[in-house]
């Protein structure tokens, strides 16, 4: 599917400069910040720099590097966070269904607290 990016949505203005955001983690390719509407004691959400609407649109058209760049960024950002020790939970919510707030893609890192069962 070839996904169409909307530049006015928030986190493209955070990338900008445009709103302030509490960064956790800066790298060539990613920003980490924590949300604003935080679910758990940690949570933080991981963006790519690049325009890409969600998970699907990253895999098929960022290149190796950015991707590279973001997998080790969701990693590192664990690490900091120190999340290992009693577990964690990683969301991306994608398109209408699935209830995707901000159209660029973003990876919640939620810990912190038990997070109850999401599958069954
Ligand atoms: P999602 O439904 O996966 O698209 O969740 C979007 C998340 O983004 C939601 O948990 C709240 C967060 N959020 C929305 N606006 C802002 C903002 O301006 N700053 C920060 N830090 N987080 C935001």
């Amino acid at each position: 599917m070839a996904y169409s990016y909307d530049d006015q949505n928030i986190f493209a203005k955070i990338l900008r400069g445009e709103i302030p955001n509490d960064t956790v983690l800066e790298t060539e390719h990613s920003l980490a910040f924590r949300d604003i509407r935080p679910q758990a004691p940690i949570h933080v959400l991981v963006i790519p720099k690049g325009a890409y609407v969600c998970y699907d649109d990253f895999a098929q058209n960022a290149s190796d590097a950015e991707i590279l760049d973001y997998t080790r960024a969701v990693g590192k950002v664990c690490e900091m966070e120190g999340v290992a020790a009693n577990g964690f939970r990683l969301i991306s919510n994608a398109g209408a269904e699935g209830v995707q707030e901000v159209p660029h893609l973003h990876v919640h890192i939620l810990a912190g607290r038990p997070l109850g069962r999401m599958l069954e």
